[in-house]
């Protein structure tokens, strides 16, 4: 009987990883699996599954070169059985170990498969926390659970005060305020160029791992083409620093704006590392809080960025293990409706959804305003069924794990779980994202008009939302005033935007469930 087997998953690639920790390389061994089941228990996009594997195999072969013992099992090995609890019971069972050492998962599926380990394996299984993270699921419960309200803003100023980022010497906020977010809602003016793009060029362990997944995966949503991910920490630390340097600056004051073919703007595209392992969150906020320090980038800017990575993550894991699995089953304003096929083909004249559609296929990404105020506003507005939401998101971004994309569509973007996560749905109409982008000014569709064939469709569908859901609403005081507007206009105007909503809604056309 050997040592521990060191169990580490595809979003695990950190060598301070706890699973890792107290390693004895003379008798321990580690254990990585590619396997179908990860790749397609949602049909992942293909640039997403490309960078786990890839990271993967460049994170086993640093800890091979660290005179690690690595069983590395690749897609294609035979006797793959396709599941990381099979990979698992076959490693344990052709060399058994004295025990198995994970970190705990960043789903509530597998964590719950964890559990059953220790009896099926016949071995002792060691669960570590993920202490990746500012905070664990029980500290989060044990603020959350008996306060009258749980929301961010409380929870981030106690992360504030608990890490010291951005805290006077005296313990106040530096700037006198814990939040800048006001200041960061400008829409971004065409002669603002956006910072250049920070690539990586595919090295052999990618080409090769590229051509598998073209192989394997390429019938799923989106495309390879154009792969530039960092795969390594190394690489990931250098967009890291190029972000610092060419994008943070103007992280805050553009932070909702929108840009057609624009991509990126001034947004760090670190998630698909920070959630892989490849970045400490720690390090990203204490690498920020220096460029401010430095006099690099204002105080709007670094606490805005600080503010998503040190407040929303850690929020939106919290509250994910704290009402897990119920949370996932919430759908609070009672929406059943399919997923318009426009999600899965971009084909659509409404050029906001198309562009970011479009991008999400080309890319696995869009930034936060295109998640939320665009595919997230549609979804909302024309009441599609919460799950087929969820799984679209868990589908097309490179950065999506259920801990942190579950409750920003549950909870921030659809409202499914009633207002716990946010204060009020964030319904919006044309007009918004016509201040936010230029969308518009490339549409067929005129963000001003309301009943015209030309009409804006979000505007109609807005106000659907708004009657359909007045009964809801209306004790919401964040939603007060469009209530009252709604109740200004009279039946005659209601019934013609229901109707307008209405014919749009029955005119597109809509995905069968699974089809994709
Ligand atoms: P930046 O704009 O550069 O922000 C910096 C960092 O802050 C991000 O890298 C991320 O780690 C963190 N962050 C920002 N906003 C949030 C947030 N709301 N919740 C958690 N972390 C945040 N984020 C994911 O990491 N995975 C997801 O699957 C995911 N799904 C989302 C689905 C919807 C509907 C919405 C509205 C948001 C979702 N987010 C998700 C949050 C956010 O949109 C992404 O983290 C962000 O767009 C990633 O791009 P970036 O790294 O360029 O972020
Ligand atoms: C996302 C992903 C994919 C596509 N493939 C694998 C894999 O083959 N092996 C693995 O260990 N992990 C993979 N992952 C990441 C897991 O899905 C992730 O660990 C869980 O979703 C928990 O967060
Ligand atoms: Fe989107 Fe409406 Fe603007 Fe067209 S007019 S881009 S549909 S918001």
């Amino acid at each position: 009987m050997t040592g521990a087997l060191r169990f580490v998953l595809g979003d695990q690639l950190s060598h301070a990883v706890a699973s890792l920790r107290d390693l004895d390389p003379a008798r321990d061994r580690v254990l990585m699996a590619e396997v179908l089941g990860e790749a397609t228990y949602v049909r992942h996009h293909p640039k997403k599954i490309a960078f786990v594997f890839s990271a993967m195999r460049h994170f086993a072969a640093e800890l091979a070169a660290n005179g690690v013992t690595v069983i590395y099992v690749r897609l294609d090995d035979p006797g793959n059985t396709g599941s990381l609890s099979g990979e698992l019971a076959r490693a344990v069972a052709a060399d058994p170990p004295e025990r198995v050492v994970v970190t705990e998962p960043g789903e509530w599926r597998l964590w719950d498969a964890m559990r059953g380990w220790e009896a099926e394996l016949g071995v002792p299984v060691e669960v570590r926390d993920d202490d990746r993270f500012f905070t664990t699921p029980r500290s989060f419960r044990a603020w959350a659970e008996g306060r009258k309200s749980v929301r961010m803003a409380s929870f981030y100023q106690q992360m504030r005060k608990r890490t010291g980022f951005l805290m006077d010497a005296a313990g106040a906020p530096e700037g006198g305020k814990y939040s800048f977010d006001p200041d960061n809602r400008e829409p971004i003016p065409g002669e603002v160029a956006s910072p250049p793009r920070h690539t990586v060029e595919p090295d052999a362990v990618t080409r090769e791992v590229l051509d598998l997944v073209a192989a394997r995966f390429g019938h799923h949503f989106g495309t390879l083409d154009g792969f530039d991910f960092a795969v390594t920490a190394g690489d990931a630390e250098a967009a890291l620093e190029h972000f610092i340097q060419h994008a943070l600056p103007g992280f805050g004051t553009y932070q909702d704006a929108m840009r057609h073919g624009d991509p990126l703007l001034f947004h760090s595209r670190l998630a698909v590392y920070m959630n892989a392992g490849l970045l400490d969150p720690r390090h990203v906020c204490r690498r920020a809080q220096a460029a401010w320090e430095s006099g690099h980038a204002p105080l709007n800017a670094v606490e805005g960025f600080i503010r998503q990575i040190l407040g929303w993550r850690e929020f939106v894991r919290g509250i994910y293990w704290w009402r897990m699995p119920a949370y996932a089953e919430t759908n609070a304003l009672d929406a059943h409706r399919r997923l318009p096929e426009f999600y899965w083909t971009g084909e659509t004249d409404m050029v906001c959804l198309r562009d970011a559609i479009g991008q999400t296929q080309r890319e696995a990404y869009a930034h936060h305003i295109q998640r939320l105020m665009v595919m997230g506003n549609f979804a909302l507005l024309a009441g599609v069924e919460p799950a087929l939401v969820n799984e679209w998101y868990l589908v097309v971004y490179a950065d999506a794990y259920e801990w942190v994309e579950l409750p920003n569509v549950q909870g921030m973007t659809l409202f499914a779980d009633g207002g716990f996560l946010a204060t009020k749905p964030y319904a919006a109409s044309g007009k918004y994202i016509d201040r936010m982008s230029d969308y518009c000014r490339h549409c067929r569709y005129d963000p001003k008009k309301q009943l015209t064939d030309d009409a804006c469709p979000f505007n109609a569908l807005y106000w659907h939302f708004i009657d359909r859901n007045q009964a809801r609403l209306r004790g919401n005081p964040r939603m007060a005033f469009p209530v009252k507007t709604l109740d200004r206009m009279g039946p005659d105007k209601v019934a013609a935007l229901r109707e307008h909503a209405e014919r749009f809604l029955n005119a597109l056309t809509y995905a069968e469930p699974g089809a994709w």
